[in-house]
């Protein structure tokens, strides 16, 4: 990564295409990734390897304080937080297709609460149960397998009568969410109490088949579930 390509995309014809840092099994970076499939978004790739801190480099940390992936530049446009890039990119590159986060205010106040359940509630309750194992191999503890659980109910409780979870279509809250609830399941988390989220989860994996589900998300998902068995001292068979 040199400094000079950190503060301005790659020009290609007049178009400057947006920049993505990532890094490929990382959860929030796989949900931008999907959604920018769906919606036609190429991004100037640049991976950061975070397990080799490359992510505390001056010129990054310059760039992203807060020194995480994914980070977006496009055209001078720095955002991170993988949620204001999903908004911000179907808002932009979107054409003339709101479904996936819709235009109306009242319905996309419940988008909006989805996105906001999985950043505060579930996607934190899942990394706080399962995250200090995959990193310093801490033993599980199951407090914080009754608040993952607890979230997983309040979850199935939004879904009650919906096929997707905020709307009558698929929009970027399930995009997240999915990525959130797949990983969830690759940790062989028991989610049969669940079954609105199961079918809900089969659903969009369905749904995003086309848009590279396997090899973007379930290979990922996979990933950070085989180092979690290896930490525990489990078969990695899959
Ligand atoms: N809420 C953020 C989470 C970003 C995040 O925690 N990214 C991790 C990788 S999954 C990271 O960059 N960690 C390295 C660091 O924070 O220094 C999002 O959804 O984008």
């Amino acid at each position: 990564m040199d400094s000079d390509s950190v503060l301005k995309g790659t020009i290609k014809g007049d178009k400057v295409m947006p920049v993505l840092y990532f890094l490929p099994p990382s959860p929030p970076c796989r949900a931008v990734m999907m959604l920018s499939r769906m919606i036609n978004v190429n991004f100037e790739l640049k991976p950061i390897n975070v397990l080799e801190k490359e992510q505390l480099k001056p010129e990054f940390v310059e760039m992203n304080p807060q020194h995480c992936v994914p980070t977006m530049n496009d055209d001078g446009l720095i955002l991170w937080e993988s949620r204001a890039i999903m908004t911000y990119l179907v808002s932009e590159y979107s054409s003339d297709d709101d479904s996936l986060y819709p235009k109306d205010a009242r319905t996309r106040a419940l988008v909006d609460q989805r996105l906001q359940f999985d950043l505060g509630t579930l996607y934190a309750r899942m990394n706080d149960y399962f995250f200090p194992t995959i990193f310093i191999g801490a033993p599980l503890d199951e407090s914080k397998k009754a608040r993952l659980d607890e979230a997983l109910n309040w979850f199935d409780a939004m879904l009650k009568d919906r096929t997707w979870c905020a709307t009558n279509n698929i929009t970027v809250a399930d995009v997240t969410l999915l990525v959130t609830v797949s990983q969830i399941e690759a940790f062989d988390f028991d989610l049969k109490p669940y079954a609105r989220v199961m079918a809900w989860l089969n659903r969009c994996k369905a749904a995003l088949e086309s848009y590279g589900y396997e090899e973007i998300n379930q290979s990922g998902c996979d990933t950070l579930a085989g180092i979690y068995r290896s930490k525990m001292g489990l078969s990695n068979e899959l």
